[in-house]
């Protein structure tokens, strides 16, 4: 117990780039703004070095630092381990961190392959039968817009969904020049715009339908082969995720861009594009579901705005609405400024710890679930295969 009652949460976070930029500043805000039920802590983070690792912790307001994870895994002043390092870790670090009755939020993809990823979801399944649970970051459920979109698909106000349209555009590699930062090598990332933006539709179109994608066939492209080597990888500095060339070149080893179709579980049908190539679109995660009874439609780029077609309007008068979600009746907003002041990019990254907080602090499963993150990486390693013969459906 804490001074004030509640009991505490010791947080402990692995990685400090970019993802731990975003985790530190939703574990700084979160109890500002929300009453949460649990005292957090901001207890230690860990680096690669002694000295990155303390100035991590000096920029991102964490109270420690550690020169490994496993040192901050072993930490009995740690309750829960926050993994915001490239895929490659994550299965090791988030198995370790279960093992030692430490909860767990783990950045998204899940893991690297189908594997790593079944084990992580093995090891939890384990862990909840100790009290102890874990759940990946699909950070973008939780932008209020794409919440209220998930609760109109629940309350029928679409009817039964015909079509999804899920697109993930940016354009940061369209340099040629752009160096080999982490997110190129597949060693590290598992896969491209796949893996890195492509899960996030693919998690999105799930979790605003409540269906699952059943089969899917695809493409995938690399439409630089070959690039500068990187100088310092890509993270929360002003080089941004393009990172800065060094001397030499080398290969890059995933895709830059990928389409695929897919069923999903309720009839419908569906169209996936993720890409680093779409010259103008900076952060552009689109969704579109139509179903019999009217559609919506989303563009993170306006991320404060949903678009919702209601069929049974009269046709005189039937259109598009553009909803404003910016009110204390629409999803987390209440929380923070008056009425109509709009949010932001971090703001999901809050309510992310927000909604695991009181998922802890009320015993409950927090989603998604690690399950939740093997699913998605199954229809990306089922795209990835439908890719590599060139003319195949692949079941999920
Ligand atoms: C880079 O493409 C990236 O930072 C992704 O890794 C994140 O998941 C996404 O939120 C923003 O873009």
């Amino acid at each position: 117990m804490s001074d004030d009652g509640r009991p505490r949460l010791g947080v402990g976070m692995v990685g400090h780039a970019f993802m731990g930029a975003a985790h530190s500043q939703a574990w700084r805000t979160a109890p500002r703004f929300f009453d949460l039920p649990l005292r957090t802590e901001m207890t230690a983070v860990a680096g690669r070095t002694t000295e990155s690792a303390r100035a991590a912790a000096d920029r991102l307001g964490w109270l420690g630092s550690e020169a490994s994870w496993k040192d901050l895994v072993a930490r009995d002043d740690v309750d829960l381990v926050d993994i915001c390092t490239p895929g490659d870790t994550h299965a090791e670090i988030a198995i370790a961190a279960l093992e030692a009755g430490k909860h767990v939020l783990c950045e998204k993809p899940l893991a690297n392959s189908v594997a790593e990823a079944q084990q992580m979801a093995d090891a939890a399944d384990a862990a909840v039968l100790r009290g102890v649970v874990a759940m990946v970051g699909f950070t973008y459920r939780r932008v209020p817009a794409v919440r209220l979109a998930r609760q109109l698909v629940e309350e029928g106000r679409i009817g039964t969904v015909r079509h999804v349209r899920a697109q993930y555009l940016q354009d940061w590699l369209t340099d040629e020049e752009s160096p080999l930062t982490w997110r190129l090598d597949k060693e590290r990332a598992g896969s491209g715009a796949l893996g890195d933006i492509g899960a996030h539709v693919v998690d999105l179109a799930q979790f605003v339908t409540g269906e699952q994608v059943t089969g899917v066939s695809g493409m995938l492209e690399t439409f630089v082969a070959e690039r500068p080597v990187a100088s310092s990888s890509s993270g929360a500095s002003p080089a941004g995720l393009g990172g800065v060339a060094g001397q030499g070149r080398g290969p890059v080893t995933v895709d830059d861009a990928t389409a695929f179709l897919a069923r999903m579980s309720g009839g419908g049908i569906a169209v996936f594009e993720a890409t680093r190539f779409a010259t103008g679109r900076k952060n552009a995660i689109r969704l579109e579901v139509d179903g019999s009874l009217g559609s919506l439609s989303f563009d993170f780029e306006d991320m404060n705005v949903l678009h919702l077609y209601d069929a049974q309007e009269p046709a005189s008068t039937a259109g598009f609405r553009r909803i404003v979600v910016t009110e204390p009746e629409h999803p987390y907003v209440a929380h923070w400024w008056p009425a109509g002041h709009g949010l932001g990019y971090e703001h999901a990254f809050t309510h992310q710890v927000v909604d695991l907080v009181e998922a802890l602090a009320t015993g409950t499963q927090p989603a998604p679930t690690f399950r939740d993150g093997l699913v998605v990486q199954k229809v990306l390693a089922a795209v990835e295969e439908s890719a590599a013969d060139r003319s195949s459906w692949r079941d999920v």
